[in-house]
């Protein structure tokens, strides 16, 4: 198996480091495409894994692979998303340090598949007791549960994350996984109340419905019928081939159980689910005056059982809105519109607010309990970059975050790389690229910014609409090179453009985005009594998710976009304080079809990922660096000088060694602290010399051992 893994990978390059025609597009395309047909969907740049995503099981994940790439030389084994992974782990026992892995790419590229096999290779491969067995599972059934009520099929991707999830893998001194953290960012709540022709509702409805037991759904007052609820039939497409919710049930059913929900927590939370599925299908009228009322009596009787909250209680919460004025309170009926609209943003708030109580819960099961030191593996796997024929707020706040995820990139790469030349005292040579700062602060500078200006609209009273916000951007980005209105493109532009959009030209590409809804989804309004309402509620994590007084409950509340720029921005500070390392997937082709490689498609993603500039950076400078310890203790047998004993300061044996190896002077510099190697080849030869080495010493000893 081994030698035929090592045989197949003779294919095109296994590092595009070793590029001759390094600055060509096209030669880089070649080499992945090549790769690609033969099934070799991972390729490096130096430790940069690039990843192409096969659409098809290629049986490289089995424990024997893990087996393979434990404990070896990163670059001694054909590129796989398991080298990455030891080499990133081993990084972190020898130097305990913390790092993290950024999972990039658009949506359907492959980063929810790509952070799976990381945390499977930990979960498989660290070092483990009977007790930590436990967390160990713990942290691979987080991943089920959080996907069913996280993830949605999309028309991108069948299996689409809707929220951004960070995890912490914390490790212990001898390098055992010990427990984790998750953060989890903007869920795409909006999908619970509305889906888009061809795409579905969040997974865990679907799995309820065709796979909860009989008794289950009786409870809920469920009916195994997904056309029966208005909440899954939008899109027309509860059924999907790729997914079998029934099967996929059973995985969350046992997963809740390991990750120690109780079995009264997880009745609580279905209850909850279900509940959501009767809101949606409650139905107004409109009465004699005018106004909503309700005429959904068997959908009031099992909300009301389900979440514990008295029917007339319900009923009045559903239909009217509590005004203060002066020292008394009046009730306020709606129109039939208005309590459709009321009634969606309580589903949301449910939902997403059940959400953040699920993610915390599943931490404090992750959690830790020990207080020694501890050094931790951060995975990032976020939405992915979306466009859609109409895309709204939520790919606003997709896509933003993307640009944040490309900058820190640009930032970590460029300028590490930069520090360490001018640490080690390494004359560099800067390489151009594109900065895309200047698109995360046409969106979130303070004051000017977009989302700044959302804000302001979104407090102003009276007047505002989500037309006077596209105004208010057209004043004051007009003539911003990423901007674009009807009002302010060329006539030709103009014809592409509706009187409601505004275009961004983001790093990944032109979106237009319809400004409908931008203010209502930005302000995510409750009204203050249904959520007194929902306090009343008999059910625990529903009376936890809705607490009496809300933190802060005199200020108006962070706008949806601002909070999402603050998380996200503590989100960067808690990555800078790390090591990082980068997996960027790449998607073939846009049909989500296996064997297909178009070259379009792969170009457009190698040039906005910066593929290239990253290239040429690494082959300006160095490829390979190597602390003076590290580097000597592995390869002194191959020089007599140094081996078996070498007394003088590493750097000077480090020295001795190279000069016997024969490097040319071009080909290495010697920094402060490191030996910098300009072509892996180099390192490659010496690597060859040292396996002949090691194995004619193994033929001496067992030589000298016969003789005995
Ligand atoms: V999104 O931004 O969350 O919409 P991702 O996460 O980038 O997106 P995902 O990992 O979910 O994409 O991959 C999409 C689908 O491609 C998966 O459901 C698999 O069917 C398929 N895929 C991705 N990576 C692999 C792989 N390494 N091997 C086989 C894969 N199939
Ligand atoms: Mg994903």
């Amino acid at each position: 198996m081994e030698g035929s893994l090592m045989a197949r990978d003779r294919v095109g390059l296994q590092d595009f480091v070793l590029l001759d025609n390094y600055t060509s597009e096209s030669a880089f395309l070649e080499n992945l495409r090549k790769r690609f047909h033969e099934n070799l969907i991972y390729t490096y740049i130096g430790t940069l894994l690039v990843s192409v995503n096969p659409y098809k099981e290629l049986g490289i994940y089995t424990k024997k692979q893990m087996d393979i790439y434990m404990g070896v030389n990163f670059f001694e084994l054909p590129p796989h998303i398991y080298a990455l992974a030891d080499n990133v782990y081993r990084t972190m026992v020898s130097e305990t340090n913390n790092h993290f892995i950024l999972i990039s790419g658009e949506s359907g590229a492959g980063k929810t598949e790509a952070s799976k096999k990381v945390l499977q290779f930990y979960a498989v491969s660290c070092p483990s007791t009977t007790l930590l067995h436990n967390i160990r599972d713990r942290l691979l059934l987080s991943n089920p549960v959080l996907e069913a009520f996280g993830n949605a099929k999309t028309l991108k991707n069948d299996n689409s994350s809707r929220f951004g999830k960070y995890m912490d893998i914390q490790f212990d001194h001898r390098g055992a996984a010990v427990g984790g953290h998750i953060l989890s960012y903007l869920l795409e709540k909006s999908r619970v109340v509305h889906q888009n022709h061809g795409e579905r509702n969040f997974h865990i409805f679907y799995q309820l419905v065709e796979g909860g037991e009989e008794d289950l759904l009786r409870w809920l007052g469920l009916e195994r019928d997904c056309q029966k609820y208005r909440f899954l039939v939008q899109g027309q497409c509860a059924k999907v081939s790729s997914i079998n919710d029934n099967s996929d049930w059973k995985t969350v059913r046992k997963a809740l159980s390991v990750i120690e929900f109780s079995e009264s927590d997880i009745e609580h939370l279905f209850a909850i689910t279900a509940s959501v599925l009767h809101l949606g299908n409650v139905h107004f009228e409109a009465n004699f005056c005018g106004y909503a009322s309700l005429n959904s009596c068997a959908e009031i009787h099992w909300l009301s059982k389900l979440l514990g909250i008295l029917p007339a209680v319900l009923q009045e919460g559903l239909t009217h809105r509590k005004i203060e004025a002066k020292a008394e309170e009046v009730l306020s009926p709606f129109t039939v519109d208005h309590a459709i609209y009321a009634r969606d943003a309580l589903a949301k708030a449910i939902y997403g607010r059940t959400f953040t109580w699920l993610v915390n819960k599943i931490n404090e099961s992750l959690a830790n309990r020990d207080s020694t030191r501890k050094t931790v593996i951060g995975l990032l796997d976020i939405y992915g970059f979306e466009v859609f024929q109409v895309n709204s707020f939520e790919q606003f706040c997709i896509n933003y975050c993307n640009e944040k995820l490309q900058q820190l990139f640009i930032q970590l790469t460029l300028k590490s790389e930069q520090e360490e030349y001018e640490m080690e005292g390494i004359e560099w040579e800067p390489v151009p690229y594109f900065n895309n700062k200047i698109i995360c602060d046409l969106v979130e500078e303070k004051h000017r910014g977009i989302i700044s200006i959302l804000d302001e609209e979104c407090l102003r009273p009276g007047g505002a609409t989500d037309m006077t916000f596209l105004e208010k951007l057209e004043e004051n980005m007009c003539g911003h090179p990423h901007f674009v209105t009807h009002k302010l493109a060329d006539p030709k532009t103009r014809k592409t453009l509706g009187r409601g959009e505004f275009r961004l030209l983001h790093y990944a590409g032109e979106v237009t985005y319809c400004v409908l809804g931008f203010l209502d989804k930005n302000n995510d309004l409750l009204y203050k009594n249904i959520k007194d309402v929902m306090h009343q509620s008999k059910n625990p994590i529903i009376r936890h998710c809705f607490p009496t007084t809300e933190p802060d409950s005199k200020r108006r509340p962070e706008t949806v976009a601002t909070q999402f720029k603050n998380s996200l921005a503590g989100l960067t500070e808690i990555l800078m304080s790390k090591e990082p390392w980068y997996v960027r997937c790449l998607k073939p082709n846009e049909g989500k079809q296996s064997g297909r490689f178009d070259d379009v498609t792969v170009r457009h993603q190698v040039k906005y990922l910066g593929l290239m500039e990253h290239l040429r950076v690494r082959r300006a400078g160095f490829a390979y660096r190597r602390r003076y310890e590290v580097f000597l203790q592995r390869y002194k047998p191959l020089c007599p000088d140094t081996w078996p004993h070498w007394r003088g300061t590493a750097a000077e044996g480090v020295e001795k060694l190279v000069k016997y190896l024969g490097y040319k002077p071009n080909e290495y510099k010697l920094g402060r602290t490191k030996i910098f190697i300009r072509h892996p080849r180099t390192l490659f030869a010496t690597e060859d010399a040292f396996d002949v080495c090691k194995h004619e010493l193994a033929t001496r000893i067992q030589a000298k051992y016969k003789g005995y």
